[in-house]
């Protein structure tokens, strides 16, 4: 499974460091909704479900934790510990995202509305999408 990070340009001087980030630009489509998730309980683990349509880019953006991504035949680990960097997550992958640092924020940008209809929440009908969608 490719994996793809995109790196933020920070913006350093003597106050400190600043990130921005331009849909279409930084982010590869045009971001509808932000949401971010912090103050997780110890070993909690989130997500456990695939999008249809929904791509998403989560950004640690304090604090770490890991992000599970599986898209069928493959599972991979991805550390989110940086706050300049965000892993793109493309529709049709189960996330499961764990490991969180006590003091993690998740912040998410995303490219559709919320829609509960786009989520696939049970692992064995997601490898049946994904052996209808491929
Ligand atoms: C995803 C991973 C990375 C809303 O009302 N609006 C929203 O935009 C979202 C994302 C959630 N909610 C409500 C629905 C639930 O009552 O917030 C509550 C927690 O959501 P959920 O259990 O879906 O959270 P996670 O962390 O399991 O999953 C979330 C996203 O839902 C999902 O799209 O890819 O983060």
């Amino acid at each position: 499974m490719e994996i793809r990070t995109i790196e933020f340009p920070e913006h350093g001087d003597e106050r400190g460091t600043l990130v921005a980030i331009e849909e279409n630009r930084d982010i590869p489509f045009e971001v509808k909704r932000v949401y971010y998730m912090y103050d997780t309980t110890k070993g909690t683990t989130r997500g456990r479900h695939a999008h249809k349509e929904l791509k998403q880019v989560l950004i640690c953006v304090h604090g770490s934790c890991t992000i599970m991504l599986d898209d069928g035949s493959e599972r991979v680990d991805v550390l989110l510990d940086r706050p300049n960097v965000g892993l793109y997550v493309d529709s049709v992958l189960w996330r499961e995202m764990h490991s969180f640092s006590p003091d993690t924020v998740l912040m998410v940008l995303a490219s559709e509305y919320y829609a509960e209809a786009d989520y696939i929440r049970d692992y064995s009908d997601f490898l049946t999408y994904v052996e209808e969608v491929h």
